[in-house]
């Protein structure tokens, strides 16, 4: 009787376990309580195959599962411990990631090498447990490596900053770990997103509407042209795609790559989306949208959709919603607004202005996490609609979560208007924020971002080797930084290709000092320039002078 053969299921557990003997067969191992038992594994009766290379007789040492009377999360039953495990963690994260991390004489970001990195992190999870000082150590390790985006140094993307009352919703969120899906364990959130969300519509100009908070910007919009479908076509619910005429929408060549996106997910395929020219500032020319419906018609294609945006993530433009959104009203289609980076602007009594329009919109994306700094992530998808299309068109009526027979005004459950099922709580962050700062506060953020990217333009144009892409008409300041060795050289043949290599030079060692973070992107035919975004509402002109100075030390020598 061969015992021996390994351990194929993982059934050898520590001395000191009861010990049984199993059978191995076919792939699965089965306790036998009996010697006869055993033995009838190997064919039973007269003659037993002891040899059979299929089958083997294991002893093995059983964990009994039973439930223990004592929890098994860490530090269970000492509550004492609990606390100073956190009280430290959130020690190490005031000082290390709030303090620190947002300290303009700090460094940004800490650059390492891929490889090195991984050794520094520790990242290998091992079968047993590690002391509370690792752990604590691991925390301040992870928090050292990490780019620091709430630093005033960090131009980077277009979200930056760290309110403290945000932070604060994100960190009751966490600590809450609800799912935003039923009031019956979100009643807190199931109110408290319908009174952002519909603070939010008011400010678009809407009294009453829906809305949901996504996942992101890009699966907001991509919700907007789901359901622009859906109104058209619902039986494409149940039916799929083979109901459906070729359609078209259309976005201009400024638009995000969620709308591209968007249509190879949703099966209308990425043919289906018809761009529409910018003008040189980056707005959609509204008379090639006529043309492009006119010309999608023309091929057989049914129109549905046109997604404007307001603010483009580079050049920040903001489409002309008026313009367009007459367009869409003579040839009955929906008009989306993507409005992820520049919806934040309608605070601002001084530049709403720029989406003028928007009331008009069918629906209407809107990233507070951007340009308001509530923390990733925060987007809503708001519509105008009131006939219960989100959920319409995306409901499934879940019999174990959506009980008609509750207690309760079910309309309260919103997790049927979503694709998902389990969605994060994402609007505490935002109402808290709203609540310390009113409307007035966070007004007053967006007026000074636009005054200090203003600030930056005209210091700029004081300093030589600061070329402007073009006057900006949001907070992306998007220039190129010419360099002491191509000033004046712009006639000379290989000028372009030469600036394009400016851009990344600097970036690099901006990065690997940790000086500062600034993107960059070629554009079209433009060779690489750099976008600052002007977005932490901690910055002052003196983060300001500070990038200017930076980059020409930086590029002293090229
Ligand atoms: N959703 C576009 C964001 C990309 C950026 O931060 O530049």
């Amino acid at each position: 009787m061969d015992e021996g053969g390994g351990d194929p299921l993982g059934l050898l557990c520590p001395v000191g376990w009861p010990e049984k003997l199993a059978v191995y067969r076919g792939g699965q191992t089965r306790v036998e309580e009996s010697s006869r038992a055993i033995a009838g594994c190997f064919g039973g009766g007269q003659k037993r195959d002891w040899q059979c290379p299929h089958v083997r007789v294991l002893r093995v040492r059983l964990k009994i599962l039973m439930a223990d009377s004592e929890a098994l999360s860490s530090h269970a039953g000492d509550p004492v411990a609990v606390e100073a495990l956190l009280q430290a963690v959130f020690g190490i994260v005031v000082d290390e990631a709030i303090q620190k991390g947002t300290n303009a004489s700090e460094k940004v970001c800490e650059w390492k090498e891929p490889e090195e990195l991984k050794q520094l992190l520790d990242l290998e999870l091992r079968s047993q447990g590690e002391s509370q000082e690792k752990i604590l150590e691991h925390c301040r390790a992870v928090i050292h490596y990490s780019v620091k985006t709430g630093h005033p140094r960090f131009f980077n993307q277009l979200f930056s900053g760290l309110d403290p009352h945000a932070l604060a919703g994100r960190i009751i969120t966490e600590s809450l770990n609800t799912s935003q899906y039923t009031y019956e364990i979100a009643p807190v959130f199931v109110l408290m997103e319908e009174e952002v969300l519909s603070k939010l519509r008011a400010l678009v100009g809407w009294s009453s509407g829906d809305g949901i908070f996504c996942p992101g910007g890009s699966i907001s919009n991509m919700y907007a042209v789901n359901l622009a479908r859906y109104q058209r076509y619902p039986d494409c619910k149940q039916r799929g795609l083979r109901t459906l005429p070729p359609l078209a929408l259309f976005t201009s060549k400024e638009c995000h790559y969620s709308i591209q996106k968007g249509a190879a997910f949703l099966g209308l395929g990425t043919d289906s989306v018809r761009v529409v020219k910018a003008d040189e500032r980056g707005r959609m020319v509204p008379e090639d949208l006529e043309r492009q419906i006119s010309m999608a018609e023309a091929e057989g294609a049914v129109p549905f959709l046109v997604s404007a945006t307001s603010g483009t993530t580079v050049l920040g433009a903001f489409d002309p919603l008026e313009a367009i959104a007459d367009v869409c009203q003579r040839h009955g289609l929906w008009l989306h607004v993507d409005a992820a980076w520049g919806g934040s602007v309608l605070l601002s009594q001084t530049h709403r202005h720029l989406l003028d329009g928007i009331q008009r919109a069918d629906s209407v994306a809107w990233n507070p996490h951007k340009l308001l700094a509530a923390g990733l992530q925060c987007s809503a998808l708001l519509l105008q609609d009131t006939s219960n299309l989100l959920k319409r068109c995306h409901g499934s009526q879940a019999s174990y979560l959506f009980q008609q027979d509750k207690f309760y005004d079910v309309e309260l459950d919103t997790g049927d208007k979503v694709v998902q099922c389990g969605r994060r709580v994402d609007c505490l962050k935002l109402w808290l924020m709203w609540k310390a700062q009113g409307s007035q506060g966070l007004e007053r953020r967006i007026d000074q971002a636009f005054a200090l990217a203003r600030y930056l333009v005209e210091e700029m144009k004081k300093r030589e080797g600061f070329e402007l892409v073009m006057e900006p008409e949001f907070v992306n300041v998007c220039f190129w930084f010419v360099p002491p060795s191509l000033r004046g050289k712009q006639d000379s043949p290989d000028y372009h290709k030469r600036l394009s290599k400016v851009a990344p030079v600097l970036k690099e060692r901006m990065v690997k000092e940790g000086s500062m973070m600034i993107g960059y992107q070629p554009h079209g035919t433009r060779a690489n320039f750099f976008r600052v975004v002007v977005a932490n509402p901690a910055l002052t002109c003196a983060d300001i002078d500070f990038l200017l100075n930076e980059l020409e030390r930086l590029g002293q020598d090229l």
